[in-house]
């Protein structure tokens, strides 16, 4: 492209464009580039109460709670006794009133209420919960996906919940735009209370992992992953995870987990280094981080090079041995930035690391969103952070004599935002659809 901004196929081996008309060329890419949010705990309209939206969700988000007891004398028992409204209110107070909301999670709550038009330096709550009582959710949730530039989101889906499992037994369409994702946490890191839960649902298992035990626990994955018609299963590990081990989460990984997903061709993501309930009185705000061990995801790699891992770490210690794992292993998709990474300097330091040992192959970003607005911050956040990256790594190529077109950053970002998942797991255009497929299968979980 010419300095005045015409461009040509002849010119792709010039560095012409100057870092003014390179920049404004990103900013429009990345911004009007739609994204695949690959893992969220948003719910599709369909799963009613669970599909959580609105000020008073969106001020008791766990970031937002663990925030406020910093600040605040109120203990977590009588924190726990409020009633929604009465903690959100106290959230603003504490946080955006009493303070300056800083903080990331609290930043994002100012960026929500600005992109929908309200006020983030009321007082008081009453106009923003008019504006949310006020909406169709069928539209709003049209203009929070624009609003947040994502084409589909990534649900996660527990077959142990039975909020969600009576969603799954009626015969409804699911919402296109939202697609499951099979949560393994129950079967992999509990086992002793889980086998009563599937033996009462009418499997045969016992607590002793032994043959038939395992056959019939493949069994209900096998009739689950048929019903929900997952993108890909997944499990989130405790820091002290290892692989191999000589415990029951080895066996059910070995012996029902890995041959499913290489039979139903679905990735495996292993979302690792959470320290569950480090303060327990804190509920879902109440856990913590801890450094794991990359060479076992690298052991299992290598042991099932037929199928597709996801890994994303909690630790920031472990990001760049992840990168380096991934440049050994192709059937391994480094992705996101999880829960307490997800913070502009955080955010910045390991994509920049990323790009940097793995080009364009990996998937930088997912939500995290529980509350459907935070699509829109999370998704802006981060897409400010990937222009500023973009930008330094092609203003490198070009001072390296390597032309960049408008094509190049198209093809590059749509890989990074939707490319590498879509390849990932195979093609997504049909969402889940709900009861349709229970009329195929022998599906045995009715109350
Ligand atoms: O395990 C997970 O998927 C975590 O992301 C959540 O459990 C966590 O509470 C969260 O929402 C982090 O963003
Ligand atoms: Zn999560």
């Amino acid at each position: 492209m010419t300095s005045d901004g015409n461009e040509n196929a002849s010119t792709k081996m010039t560095p012409l464009w100057e870092a003014r008309q390179l920049r404004k060329e990103i900013e429009e890419v990345i911004n009007r580039t739609r994204v695949i949010d690959v893992h969220t705990h948003l719910f599709a309209p369909e799963f009613g109460d669970l599909n959580l939206y609105g000020i008073d969700e969106l001020l008791t988000y766990h970031y937002l709670i663990a925030e406020t007891f910093r600040s605040t004398d109120i203990s977590p028992e009588k924190f726990w006794q409020l009633t929604k409204p009465e903690q959100a209110d106290l959230v603003w107070k504490t946080l955006f009133v009493e303070n300056s909301p800083i903080s990331e999670a609290t930043r994002g709550v100012i960026t929500v209420l600005t992109a929908l038009g309200l006020d983030p330096n009321k007082s008081d709550l009453s106009e923003a919960r008019a504006f949310f009582h006020s909406q169709c959710i069928t539209e709003h949730l049209e203009r929070v996906f624009e609003a947040a530039g994502v084409s589909d989101v990534v649900m996660t889906n527990d077959p142990f919940d039975v909020r969600e499992t009576h969603v799954w037994e009626r015969d409804v369409e699911i919402d296109r735009r939202f697609h499951a994702a099979l949560r393994l946490d129950r079967l992999l890191n509990n086992w002793a209370g889980t086998a009563p839960r599937i033996a009462h649902l009418g499997y045969h298992v016992g607590p002793e992992l032994d043959g038939n035990t395992t056959a019939e626990v493949r069994k209900f994955l096998d009739e689950w992953i048929v019903r929900m018609r997952p993108l890909y299963l997944a499990v989130s590990l405790p820091d002290t995870f290892k692989f191999p081990a000589a415990d029951q989460r080895d066996k059910i990984l070995r012996e029902v987990v890995l041959p499913s997903a290489l039979q139903h061709k679905l990735p495996l993501a292993l979302m690792i280094g959470v320290r569950r309930g480090v303060n327990p009185a804190l509920r879902r705000a109440g856990d913590g981080v801890g450094r794991a061990d990359v060479g076992s995801v690298e052991r299992l790699c290598a042991e099932n090079p037929e199928v597709r891992l996801m890994a994303t770490f909690l630790s920031r210690e472990n990001q760049h041995e992840l990168c380096v794992a991934a440049r050994k292993f192709s059937n391994l998709m480094p992705f996101g930035c999880w829960w307490f990474l997800n913070n502009p300097s955080i955010v910045s330091e390991i994509t920049r690391e990323r790009l940097e040992l793995l080009g364009t192959s990996f998937i930088p970003q997912h939500s995290d969103a529980s509350i459907l607005e935070q699509l829109i911050y999370k998704w802006r956040h981060s897409r400010e952070i990937f222009i500023d990256l973009i930008c330094e790594a092609y203003e490198r190529l070009l001072n390296g004599g390597r032309a960049i077109q408008r094509g190049d950053i198209e093809r590059d970002i749509k890989r990074l935002f939707s490319g590498n998942f879509s390849q990932w797991v195979g093609p997504i255009r049909n969402g889940p659809t709900s009861g349709n497929q229970k009329k195929e299968t022998a599906y045995i979980f009715a109350d």
